[in-house]
């Protein structure tokens, strides 16, 4: 009856949040009402992101401009959320892909978290039905004066939590707040996300590699002597295959589940590569290093970097430990 048990014993991501908070004596249920209100954003987007084929389908139908209305599907997401996270009080400082300037929150809304997300990236391929996500990471306010993008320009191992909420065949929302890796999956019929992968460690070693290879051309040294490597490896060991879906979240998710490694290295035309520090590579390089993996940006650890603008880039190499280790070396060898 091991099944029934586990139906019953149904873990919300709430409930386990809670728990978790429940460790430190002096939380005061702040961070339990961020969370909640960053879970009703992603229900929001995850409705909405499953009408957008309808929509466009009723679109063709009536006589609106179906595509301003998909394009917007990111618009409203950011707005959706820069109101869920203001109303909850427990913010002082948001920085969204989608904003050009930090929001920053009136006083009688502030509380003590900063919140760094793109709200859905990837959202390019929102027509074509792959999928996309909300990626998001949480720094604490370290003074109660008036808050600036100062307090979100901070290296990433200061994070307190980092997330993604994928839309994809399901919903999948995968968070770590410094105590390892759970994954929860949305039941429409409950509205709830429920525990469904606890604990998620990524494999020591992967043979996936995932990457833009018509990029190729741009690449430096390492980059191309690792992806050689991956395809025509000289130690006689199998070829890796290669995975690149083109939205961060669905790559990511992979190679956290499955092992192996994802790599949007720098290349002549973008020599900070392509992803953004604050809330693509510091979200994701947070997960990996507490599922024990690990990421790197060709020069650092990459919860390390300090950024000095908020839609800062960075060329980003994270997943299985091993598999990271060997582009390392190779960019150590061609210091
Ligand atoms: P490229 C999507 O546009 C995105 O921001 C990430 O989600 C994804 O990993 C990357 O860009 C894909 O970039 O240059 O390979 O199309």
């Amino acid at each position: 009856h091991e099944a029934d048990a586990y139906r019953t014993d149904l873990m919300t991501i709430t409930r386990f949040v809670l728990n978790e908070q429940s460790k430190y004596p002096e939380s005061r249920g702040d961070f339990t009402i961020l969370l909640s209100n960053i879970v009703l954003g992603c229900k929001f987007v995850c409705s909405a992101v499953n009408k957008a084929g309808l929509a466009k389908l009723i679109g063709l139908a009536g006589e609106t401009n179906i595509q301003a209305e998909q394009k917007k599907l990111d618009v409203l997401s950011n707005d959706v959320f820069v109101k869920a996270l203001v109303s909850s009080g427990r913010t002082s400082v948001l920085v969204s892909e989608e904003d050009e300037e930090a929001t920053l929150v009136e006083s009688s809304k502030r509380g003590k978290y900063c919140v760094v997300f793109d709200p859905l990236d990837g959202s390019s391929n929102i027509d074509c039905g792959v999928s996309i996500g909300t990626i998001f990471g949480i720094y604490t306010m370290s003074h109660n004066d008036e808050p600036t993008t100062e307090d979100v320009l901070k290296p990433g191992h200061e994070m307190v939590a980092a997330g993604y909420c994928m839309y994809g065949s399901s919903c999948m929302l995968v968070l770590s707040t410094g105590t390892g890796v759970n994954g929860f999956t949305l039941d429409p019929s409950l509205g709830e996300f429920i525990l469904t992968h606890p604990d998620i460690k990524i494999p020591k070693k992967g043979n996936i590699y995932s990457v833009n290879e018509g990029n190729a051309q741009n690449w430096d040294g390492p980059t191309t002597k690792y992806v050689e490597k991956c395809k025509f490896p000289k130690d006689g060991s199998p070829a890796k295959s290669l995975r690149y879906v083109g939205s961060m979240v669905a790559d990511v998710h992979r190679t956290l589940l499955y092992g192996g490694i994802f790599l949007y290295p720098a290349d002549k035309k973008s020599p900070n590569g392509k992803l953004r520090v604050l809330y693509e590579v510091f979200p994701m390089s947070f997960l990996m290093e507490q599922a024990g993996g690990q990421a790197f940006t060709g020069k650092k650890r990459a919860l390390d970097l300090v950024p000095e603008k908020i839609h800062e880039r960075s060329p980003i190499f994270l997943g299985s430990y091993e598999d990271v280790e060997e582009i390392k070396a190779l960019y150590a060898a061609d210091e």
